[in-house]
């Protein structure tokens, strides 16, 4: 079964993992079977919506538009539609056998488990993009996840490393949220109230630093290294948010509200000191007193699968299962985050299953592969998915195997396809930015869980 660590997947049995899938649930539910899910058209494959309208199509990122400067999927060739599951295995073992170490690939924990079988290594998405460090004598990097993850990888990699992502319409809702062009338009906003945004104060603190989350373009992460800003995780926000408020007076978090709110509320900041920031609003929709008075400025973003849980989903599982643990992502919302036990990234719910005595129960709060997968490679503990409704990430379920397929034997047939390069100057930038969240480390005197690549705390947990 697969491992869902970061480490090197150990063993590969397509029958175990099947058990598990979330696309087999949702085909047969799509053909009459209990269950429900979101949208019946993610029974469908991915390339029937690839060069379509400009929504990302069925699921929970539905409502949500690609931009227009997003790369779009092509063709793809019909040999990869027209065979079957196991056909599609087979092509992927053979290709990644004649590959061999000139190929690592990597799988995202949101990926389906048809597609994280073939990985070299599962992980989230710093994990995966460190991972391919490991490999440095790999030509290519096939990295199934979403497009940020892919452009995090090349900026990380080396030059002669080429980052594939199978399908090029696999992009991230919040990651569209903020643009290069709303982001600098609100930073020329702030310096009308702040005065120079470069003059720090009497403490040697600027007024304001740009903080991005993981899940944002390259082109923001260059943004924030060249304003003194610096990349967080979900695993190490607060240490990059005590980082920020050394350097600076406020904060300005973007793209996703929800992770910047759960974490600076359990580092002590108020709610009314954090004004969202509405990209189409002049002033982000605040008066100059919020803004005087705000500690963290939210960016108005969010994550369309972390945003379906519910405090009533937690009063359910709490009803039903006596003795449930609720664990959901930062990424929830606020009222969703104060109802659980406890709050941290896909890394943080993994250890906690894992280091769990047995016969414990878990309502997880994360996309649904993740849950799944867990439930299945721990049998002996109860773990289920908080909503009911079973509804991945949309983007993330581009990735088909026949996409990956395509792309390794592209590979074999010596041709680069779907390669994700970020200009050099961008890169640049973007790398320093990372560099300050690897060398942030957690205040001294920190308590639960604050080294550099762990949990968001719960407050009280
Ligand atoms: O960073 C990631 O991979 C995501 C999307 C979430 C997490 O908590 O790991």
């Amino acid at each position: 079964m697969t491992n869902t660590t970061n480490t090197a997947v150990t063993s590969n049995d397509p029958a175990q993992i099947t058990e598990a899938s979330v696309d087999r649930a949702i085909q047969l539910i799509a053909k009459g079977a209990e269950g429900s899910t979101c949208a019946t058209d993610l029974a469908r494959n991915p390339w029937e919506f690839d060069g379509g309208p400009a929504g990302y199509g069925p699921g929970s990122s539905m409502g949500d538009m690609i931009p227009t400067h997003s790369p779009r999927q092509g063709v793809l060739p019909t040999q990869y539609k027209t065979v079957t599951a196991a056909q599609l295995h087979e092509r992927i073992r053979a290709a990644k056998a004649t590959l061999g170490d000139r190929v690592v690939i990597l799988g995202h924990f949101y990926q389906r488990d048809e597609v994280v079988q073939h990985a070299d290594f599962v992980g989230d998405s710093f994990q995966l993009a460190t991972a391919a460090k490991n490999r440095p004598n790999a030509e290519a990097i096939v990295f199934c996840g979403v497009h940020f993850m892919a452009e995090t990888a090349d900026i990380l990699s080396t030059p002669e490393q080429a980052v594939i992502l199978p399908n090029l319409a696999a992009g991230c809702s919040m990651a569209d949220m903020a643009d290069e062009s709303s982001v600098n338009e609100c930073w020329e906003q702030l310096a009308q109230i702040y005065g120079p945004l470069e003059m720090p104060d009497d403490s040697g603190r600027v007024p304001v630093i740009p903080v991005t989350y993981m899940n944002s373009s390259a082109a923001l992460k260059s943004f924030v290294g060249e304003h003194g800003g610096i990349v967080c995780t979900s695993s190490n926000a607060r240490t990059v948010l005590e980082w920020a408020f050394e350097r600076g007076q406020r904060v300005l978090f973007f793209p996703d509200q929800h992770l910047g709110r759960n974490t600076a509320k359990a580092m002590g900041v108020p709610p009314e000191q954090m004004p969202m920031w509405n990209p189409r609003a002049t002033l982000g929709g605040n008066t100059t007193d919020d803004l005087l008075n705000a500690r963290v400025i939210l960016w108005h973003g969010f994550c369309s699968v972390h945003k379906r849980f519910t405090v009533d989903q937690i009063a359910q599982a709490r009803a039903q299962h006596a003795g449930v643990q609720v664990i959901v992502h930062p990424e929830c919302p606020m009222p969703v985050v104060d109802a659980a036990d406890a709050a941290g990234s896909t890394d943080f719910i993994v250890k906690t299953i894992q280091a769990a005595p047995a016969g414990s129960t878990f309502a997880i709060g994360t996309e649904i592969n993740l849950v799944q997968r867990l439930a299945a490679e721990h049998p002996e503990h109860t773990i289920f998915c908080l909503d009911p409704v079973i509804c991945p990430c949309s983007t993330m379920y581009r990735i088909h195997p026949g996409y990956l397929a395509w792309v390794l034997e592209e590979l074999v047939a010596g041709r680069v396809v779907n390669q994700i390069s970020v200009a050099p100057d961008v890169a640049a930038h973007a790398r320093i930015a990372l560099e300050r969240m690897l060398t942030a480390k957690p205040p001294t005197g920190a308590t639960v869980g604050e080294a550099a690549h762990t949990p968001t705390p719960k407050i009280g947990a």
